[in-house]
């Protein structure tokens, strides 16, 4: 029998709606959902294998468990037995502290991600905490932190109105947009340019974003700080400074104008292998656009000053007037943010409260930088790891130096994965706890609803059984349950009701809380029976901005509400909501931030720079997902190969045509040539998540086609300071024919 149902797509940060088509109880299609009101039947390639990626024969179906140094299937209750026994161990003898938590992208694209990390790391009471973000986003957590108090008030660009967008060192035609969540990110740019408005694009590579725009610059790798503070320097110079209704809630202007004053376009463009004057262009026309925004992404955060680059793109939203306006930069309003409370001055955002062991990195967000994982397990004393838990995630292939970090995973004491794949990293545990496909899993996007160009709330139940596996929600509860000393056969929904109970007695306690003075019994009776994700998440939508406040406000969204519209509730359009974002002690945007300050010296030192040699950028493909879509027949091929990309002139001066040898400080490889001129002299660029080609692991297609990890290239010594991001982008490497 064939049926249909709506599912979104949990494989990027787009969250496009899809009709999954199923037949005899397995998805065997998808297409766009037409009616989706947020991704109106957009799809790629990604979302159209949804089928292939559900019922990959490679997917382990069962638990594996160590037994005499082999990966073995386990029944669940035999594994869940190890897992205790495993953490237990590693608990009593060393603490919860001694255990470190790694926690990958897909988190961010799960509910059991988002609901229940936490939780396991507060049951181990660890600071061992490490994850994609600081190989990704920290650089903007801080500076929106430092800025505006909250390390979450992300500003995302008013696709649908702007009239002249930026974009710095990001891909959305083949990445599908990041920290900005746009489905058909392609077709807001191209309905920009038939309305009359311009797009920019700031990259070393002439991408598939880059042709689309009106002005292409490509700087030198790891510039664009100094570019964007040179951008500033003009809007200072020539008066072109309107920071609009934004000027009363603005300190620290002077200080900036003071800092910018190094940084002219004729001092920095040699640096940046810019013109002057096609920066001055960019600022006068940032400047005399009705609206703008800048947008930057991985380009400018995983480099050596992601933080003081992600502040700069504020800072010129800022100058320019087009913070928290339409068209500019807004603030989203997720469905499950609490509900707005109004001005009021907040605690601020602070970083280093404790620091790694080993080399002193500082806490960010309760995190250390994954670029330090490998040296914590690997130093002994007092607080080294014993124990890993990773969840979605595979650092050997994504983070720096993946051979040091095989090497010390394969060291430790215990290691508990929860992944779908038997891969490079969790070839390393002693537990893997596989959760169930995506078809079988629920979704809600707790995390890019708060990036999205539009509000909006969407829910999708599984759209099939669990064939009696857990779900993930009850495989990490059940690991919660562990680490509460309560035991693994528990009850799950403990756990939830738990959270549940907390979260109520907090709000019904706070005055400023919309249900305060209400009594926690009452509240709790009205949540839904059904999983205790469920519960938690209608809680938390109906405390949340649009809420129903528990029926004080009877018109609000519920889950009951949210689930009888399944192709999901448009919100509107982005709102300015500044004052109820700002939480900074002074409760003004701290334009000028000590931290950034004190950093800008560390660019100031390095203007002179005109270093030769070749410099290593990533990039990404349509058809790939960081390490974990190369087993898939659909998306395999083609043009998505490990190649390295380099300009004509540079491989005619090398005498290079098929292969090369790129050295880096932690390693060398070599990689098959793709020469084209789409891409700055210079400079050469490969893409990540390659490098299937260790023992043990279970993706066969990808290992047929392993490619090789770019992430070999480097050691992980140099992180941007502030955020403990390692550097990606823009990696002196040493470039040479094979032989
Ligand atoms: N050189 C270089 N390195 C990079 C980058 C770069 O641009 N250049 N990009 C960085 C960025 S932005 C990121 S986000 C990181 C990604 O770094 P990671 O998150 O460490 O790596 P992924 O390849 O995304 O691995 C995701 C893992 O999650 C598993 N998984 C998939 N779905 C699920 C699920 O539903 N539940 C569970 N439990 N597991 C699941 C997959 O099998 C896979 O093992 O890589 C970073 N590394
Ligand atoms: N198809 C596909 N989609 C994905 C992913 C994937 O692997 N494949 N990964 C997902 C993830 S985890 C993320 S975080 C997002 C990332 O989303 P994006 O940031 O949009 O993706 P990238 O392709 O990494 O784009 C970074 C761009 O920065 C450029 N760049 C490199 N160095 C510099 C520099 O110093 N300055 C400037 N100005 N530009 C520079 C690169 O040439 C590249 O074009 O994509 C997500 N979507
Ligand atoms: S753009 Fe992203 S969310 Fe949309 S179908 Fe592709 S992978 Fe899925
Ligand atoms: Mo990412």
């Amino acid at each position: 029998m064939t049926r249909t149902a709506l599912r979104i797509c949990p494989f990027c940060e787009a969250t496009c709606g899809l009709t999954l088509t199923i037949d005899d109880g397995r998805v065997t299609g998808a297409r766009g959902d037409r009616d989706d009101v947020f991704s109106a039947g957009y799809i790629c390639p990604k979302g159209a294998s949804f089928a292939e990626l559900d019922n990959d024969p490679d997917r382990l179906t069962a638990p594996l468990v160590r037994r005499d140094g082999v990966l073995v299937e386990a029944t669940w209750d035999e594994a869940f037995a190890a897992v205790a026994e495993g953490l237990g161990a590693a608990v009593r003898d060393h603490g919860g502290a001694s255990v470190g938590v790694y926690l990958g992208n897909p988190n961010a694209h799960t509910v059991a991600g988002a609901l229940y990390p936490p939780l396991i790391i507060r049951g181990l009471g660890t600071h061992q905490v490490y994850s994609a973000s600081t190989l990704d986003q920290m650089p903007k957590h801080v500076s929106l932190g430092l800025m505006f108090g909250s390390p979450v008030a992300f500003t995302v660009p008013d696709l649908d109105r702007t009239d002249y967008l930026v974009i710095i060192g990001a891909n959305p035609l083949v990445s599908n947009g990041s920290v900005a969540t746009a489905a058909d990110f392609g077709g807001k740019l191209r309905r920009l340019r038939r309305r009359g408005g311009r797009l920019v694009v700031i990259d070393p590579a002439r991408t598939r974003t880059a042709e689309l725009a009106d002005r292409h610059l490509a700087p030198r790798p790891g510039t664009d700080a100094a570019l964007l503070f040179a951008v500033v320097h003009v809007l200072f110079d020539e008066n072109l400074v309107d920071l609009g209704v934004l000027a009363e809630h603005v300190a620290g202007l002077d200080k900036v104008r003071a800092l910018a004053g190094d940084f002219a376009p004729e001092t920095v463009g040699p640096y940046c292998g810019v013109d002057a004057a096609e920066i001055r262009a960019l600022a006068r026309e940032l400047a005399a656009a009705p609206t703008a925004a800048v947008y930057g992404r991985i380009g400018t955060s995983t480099v050596e000053f992601g933080t003081l680059g992600s502040w700069l793109v504020d800072v010129v939203n800022i100058l320019t007037g087009n913070l928290d306006r339409p068209g500019g930069a807004m603030f989203p309003l997720s469905p499950v943010a609490p509900a707005p409370r109004g001005h009021r001055p907040g605690r601020g955002f602070a970083t280093g409260r404790w620091h790694s062991r080993v080399s002193g990195h500082p806490e960010v967000l309760s995190e250390l930088p994954v670029a330090a994982l490998a040296e914590e397990i690997e130093t002994p004393g007092d607080g080294q790891i014993k124990a890993m838990i990773t969840i979605a995630g595979n650092p050997v292939l994504s983070a720096p130096d993946g051979n040091r970090l095989d090497r010390a995973l394969a060291g430790v004491g215990f290691m508990l994965s929860i992944d779908p794949y038997l891969n490079e990293t969790t070839r390393h545990a002693d537990v893997i706890l596989p959760p169930p496909p995506p078809s079988r899993s629920p979704h809600f996007d707790f995390a890019l609803n708060g990036l999205a160009v539009r509000n909006n709330a969407r829910y999708s139940p599984p759209v099939l059984p669990l064939d009696g596996r857990p779900d993930e929600a009850e495989i990490l509860s059940r690991i919660a349950l562990v680490l509460y000393g309560i035991g693994y056969d528990a009850d799950p929904a403990l756990v939830d009701e738990q959270v549940i109970a907390t979260t109520l007695a907090k709000e019904t306690g706070d005055s400023s809380s919309p249900v305060a003075g209400r009594a926690v019994d009452e509240l709790t009776a009205m949540l839904p029976d059904g999983p205790g994700y469920e519960r938690r998440l209608d809680m938390m939508l109906r405390l949340g901005a649009y809420g129903d406040v528990f029926g004080a406000r009877p018109e609000g969204l519920t889950l009951e509400r949210l689930k009888a519209a399944p192709h999901g509730i448009d919100l509107g359009p982005l709102q300015p909501r500044l004052l109820d974002v700002l939480r900074t002690p002074s409760g003004r945007i701290e334009l000028a931030p000590p931290q950034l300050v004190d950093d800008t010296a560390r660019l100031r030192a390095v203007l002179g720079d005109r270093a030769g040699g070749f410099v290593l950028i990533g990039r990404r493909h349509l058809r790939s997902n960081n390490s974990w879509m190369h087993n898939l027949p659909a998306l395999a091929g083609g043009t998505n190969q490990c190649t390295v990309r380099m300009h004509p002139d540079d491989a005619a001066e090398l005498g290079v045509s098929d292969s090369v040898v790129i050295k880096g400080p932690a390693g060398e490889l070599v990689v098959p040539v793709e020469v084209t001129d789409g891409i700055r002299r210079g400079v050469v660029s490969l893409p990540h998540g390659w490098g299937h080609d260790r023992g043990g692991t279970g993706q066969k297609l990808a290992a047929r086609q392993p490619g090789a990890n770019v992430n070999q290239l480097n050691d992980g010594s140099v992180l941007d300071p502030l955020s403990g991001t390692a550097v990606l982008n823009g990696i002196p490497v040493v470039v040479e024919p094979v032989g």
